[in-house]
């Protein structure tokens, strides 16, 4: 059985990634650069500065801006992100996730957040479930950010679990790539077409209940994917 699950936080405990793509769109109104829900599927799971830097080249912004500059815009967007974020509160969290939750805690099965935002430890607050998180990994400690696995590992080491007995569950295709990179057993949310087609998909988090999981975890051999 696996003995830990690493969540990733926006698209899968709550639906922030709609209000990180509104505030990235509107720095790009901004900025001149468009920025639609298709280029956005690029930008999920990825972190703050690694999009900015994404969205500056999809605009032929990348040597435009000084350091500092960079650094403002990033500053700009969480601040609009911070805002919109103020009005999160226990109704946000997705369909399953607390009963999930709690059904995991019941059992002893261990969880941790592998999430890339800084902003993270105040959502979990927000919707009053920090307290069913073994552990929160912090992004500004990681060498590399998601689709690179050091989050998923750091996530398993910090709940003392070996990381092959831990599921992953991810909304984004760079946090599918960094849970497979890292050995846990990944669970997707969302469409193939984004996601691939080699994991288990779920289309809602209202399938992601206990007997589920130990149903998937069960039949992983059946899954081959690089
Ligand atoms: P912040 P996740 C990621 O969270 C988001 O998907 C991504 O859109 C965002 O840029 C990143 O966090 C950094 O967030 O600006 O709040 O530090 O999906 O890994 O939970
Ligand atoms: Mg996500």
């Amino acid at each position: 059985m696996f003995q830990g699950v690493l969540f990733d936080l926006d698209g899968v405990i709550t639906d922030t990634a709609d209000y990180h793509y509104k505030a990235w769109k509107k720095l790009g109104e901004e900025l001149g650069i468009t920025i639609d829900r298709a280029f956005n599927e690029q930008l999920k799971g990825v972190s703050r500065e690694d999009s900015l830097r994404l969205i500056l080249a999809h605009g032929n912004q990348s040597d435009t801006h000084s350091e500092a500059e960079f650094a403002a815009l990033a500053q700009r967007k969480n601040d609009n992100y911070v805002e919109m974020i103020q009005q999160v509160s226990p109704k946000d969290v997705f369909p399953g996730i607390l009963a999930l939750l709690q059904e995991l805690k019941s059992n002893n099965i261990k969880t941790a957040l592998a999430s890339a935002s800084k902003n993270g430890p105040v959502l979990l607050d927000k919707m009053a479930i920090a307290d069913y998180f073994d552990t929160i990994v912090d992004p500004a400690s990681l060498k590399a950010g998601k689709p690179a696995p050091d989050i998923f590992i750091a996530a398993a080491d910090q709940l003392g679990v070996s990381v092959e007995k831990c599921i992953g569950i991810e909304d984004a295709k760079a946090g599918i790539i960094a849970i497979k990179k890292s050995g846990a057993f990944p669970i997707g949310v969302g469409l193939a077409e984004d996601l691939g087609s080699d994991i288990p998909l779920v289309s809602t988090t209202a399938e992601l209940s206990l007997s589920f999981l130990e149903k998937l975890w069960g039949n992983k051999d059946d899954y081959h994917y690089s």
